[in-house]
């Protein structure tokens, strides 16, 4: 089923998404997966990372045969172009979820002195925590406090001197290797600067050094902006603990006022969610014949709303488009990545308002009200306003809600997962210790119409789990999880005997949601700390990460910086890297020797799935634990 993905059932695992995608067809209105037949076939040099167009000299493209061009016009060869281009690739990610983490750390700013009504510090004990990591003083009062850790992570982003501030979470053995290596992160801004200098044509022609920096600029990202992005939503917006909520199309309320909030960044969403709650709003709606005000989420927006406050969930990626084909959605709002650029065409189609919210990131046929911390709020009521408005504008006979809500617990930071084992990690530790647990997985990343839609997550999942493997997830593939109701406490009868006694006895689920694309953060945090408390590095952890659908340059930012810190990670889906050997050969297999991790790349999950426990049990032994 790999690799399918094109049309007909094979577009998606899930009903929901199939009736959709038939309801599109009969309307005559195209999705991404018409768009994606349309495109076939695709361009191979691009797939194997053998064209470039840096530069107007090109641009250019290689023969994988041996026939044609082995030089671009400059003279780059397959390495140097594959390298690369793979190394813009990760700069790009990096830069989307570090320039996240940025309009974070100004808001803080702004709240600390007083300029962003609304918002507020939801979590002051997780702001003295992460205050004295920066080196802040402990005595000073709560909003100068957080002014001083806004104005130390803004250096973050800069010319520092040293090295990230995050990166002390990690073992000394795992920081030692990156000195070795000389890719210990600097400033987050500095590392995605000089990767597009050095990738500019005429800089740097050494794969290997190429691709050395592109590691580094994934760290920034992963210990730097992700790991900022995160650690600030908590302490503006509190920190997920858990909570039952609800994933599927079904979460739309056919009765109800309905807003999809889209993107991934909190900062509307929960000015958003706040403004819903208002009873004039509420009343008016009901003035207006709707029983309610329902929001749902959608991609990564909609797992930071999940995570703290339980909002349900309406889909992943892949589902975007189809929630407007329900006819019910009065309004979707948006921030910034992974938003497709057709969806104002598709809400225009309906009643439905399109609107955006980032001045970074508009979009055609779209309503723009641009957020600034100081606006926040007001925009929040806005918006519910508008919304709530348009309800009179729906036809209730193109309205079609496939499916009904499926349960799902959610809210597991590594606080709270902690705090569930008793607010150490040696529970966990003592389960991986006896075997119960063998290993913990990070299965997260995208959705991508290469893969027929969730069919990669979940048939990975299942096997992992089946084999006594804890799984944490974000981003696309947690909704995946959540659909197949595999993060409920009950899916524990899907595990192995061992992590299904560990779920029973702690009553959560096999599978534990850790948040959006930025608490990938959570993840590495999570892997440090049981290095830390074992006393070894990440890399000797039985443990390992999977992106079985991923399409988007933040995830190949997110793998990297997961091997980097020791992870081994397979990916679903090949990256553009296969038209150059050395390349190759370097991911897959030569990065282990200096990191103690590479990549694997498997697209059948149940391959996937028999690669991972078999190097969970390397793991194992090497730990002198017992192993299968
Ligand atoms: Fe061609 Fe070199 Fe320019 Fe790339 S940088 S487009 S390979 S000339
Ligand atoms: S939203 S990066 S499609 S996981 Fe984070 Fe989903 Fe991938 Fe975007």
């Amino acid at each position: 089923m790999e690799q399918a993905g094109r049309t007909g059932k094979s577009c998606s695992i899930q009903a929901d998404s199939l009736a959709l995608q038939e309801k599109a067809t009969q309307e005559g209105l195209s999705t991404v997966w018409d768009r994606f037949a349309a495109q076939q076939p695709q361009c191979g040099f691009c797939e194997l990372g053998l064209s470039c167009r840096i530069c107007v000299m090109g641009p250019c493209r290689l023969d994988p045969f041996g026939e044609g061009p082995q030089r671009g016009v400059c003279g780059a060869d397959a390495d140097i172009m594959v390298a690369r281009n793979l190394a813009r690739m990760v700069a790009a990610g990096a830069a989307s979820h570090s320039d996240h983490g940025r309009d974070l750390v100004e808001t803080l700013l702004a709240v600390a002195e007083g300029k962003a009504p609304g918002y507020q510090l939801t979590d002051p004990a997780k702001l003295d925590r992460v205050a004295a990591q920066f080196g802040v003083a402990p005595d000073l009062p709560v909003l100068e406090k957080a002014r001083e850790l806004a104005l130390a992570m803004m250096e973050e982003y800069g010319i520092k001197k040293g090295h990230l501030t995050f990166t002390r979470r990690l073992p000394p053995a795992r920081l030692e290797k990156w000195r070795n290596l000389g890719i210990t992160p600097r400033g987050v801004d500095w590392e995605v600067t000089e990767m597009l200098h050095r990738t500019h044509m005429g800089v740097d022609n050494d794969p290997v050094n190429l691709l050395l920096q592109a590691l580094r600029t994934a760290l920034a990202d992963g210990w730097g902006g992700s790991m900022i992005a995160t650690e600030l939503s908590d302490i503006l917006f509190g920190t997920p603990t858990p909570r039952a909520s609800q994933a599927n199309i079904g979460v739309l309320k056919a009765d109800q006022v309905n807003i999809i909030l889209h993107g991934h960044n909190p900062l509307v969403s929960e000015m958003v969610a706040r403004a819903a709650q208002e009873p004039r709003v509420l009343e008016r709606a009901r003035q207006l014949g709707a029983q309610g005000l329902n929001l749902a989420g959608l991609c990564c927006t909609g797992n930071e709303v999940l995570m703290r406050r339980g909002i349900p969930m309406a889909g992943n990626h892949l589902v975007q488009e189809l929630a407007l084909l329900t006819g019910a959605v009065e309004a979707m709002v948006v921030d910034y990545q992974c938003i497709m650029p057709s969806l104002g065409d598709l809400a225009a189609c309906y009643h439905t308002l399109f609107f955006t919210t980032s001045p970074k990131a508009k979009f055609p046929k779209a309503t723009h009200l641009p957020f600034t911390p100081e606006t926040g709020e007001d925009l929040g009521r806005r918006i519910v306003v508008q919304a709530v408005e348009n309800f009179a504008r729906r036809d209730p006979a193109r309205v079609y809600i496939p499916g009904a809500p499926v349960a799902q617990m959610t809210g597991f930071s590594v606080e709270a997962i902690l705090a569930a084992l008793g607010g150490t990690p040696e529970p966990l530790l003592n389960a991986i210790k006896t075997g119960q647990i063998r290993g913990a997985v990070g299965v997260v990343g995208c959705n991508n119409p290469r893969v027929t839609q969730d069919y990669g997550h979940v048939t990975l999942t299942k096997e992992l789990i089946r084999n006594d493997i804890l799984v944490l997830d974000t981003g696309c593939a947690a909704v995946a999880h959540a659909k197949a109701g595999l993060k409920q406490p009950e899916a524990a009868a899907q595990a192995g005997p061992g992590l299904a006694a560990v779920c029973r006895a702690l009553g959560i689920p096999p599978v534990l949601h850790m948040g959006s694309c930025v608490d990938n953060a959570r993840i590495i945090h999570l892997a440090a700390a049981l290095a830390q408390a074992l006393g070894v590095d990440v890399d000797q952890l039985p443990v390992a990460a999977a992106a079985p659908e991923w399409y988007s340059e933040k995830a190949a930012t997110i793998g990297c910086y997961a091997v980097a810190s020791g992870v081994f990670t397979v990916l679903g889906v090949a990256p553009p890297v296969l038209g150059s050997k050395n390349v190759t050969e370097l991911l897959l297999n030569g990065l282990t020797a200096h990191l103690g991790a590479c990549f694997a790349v498997e697209p059948d999950p149940a391959r996937a799935a028999a690669l991972i426990v078999r190097h969970i049990e390397d793991k194992r032994r090497g730990l002198g634990l017992e192993a299968r």
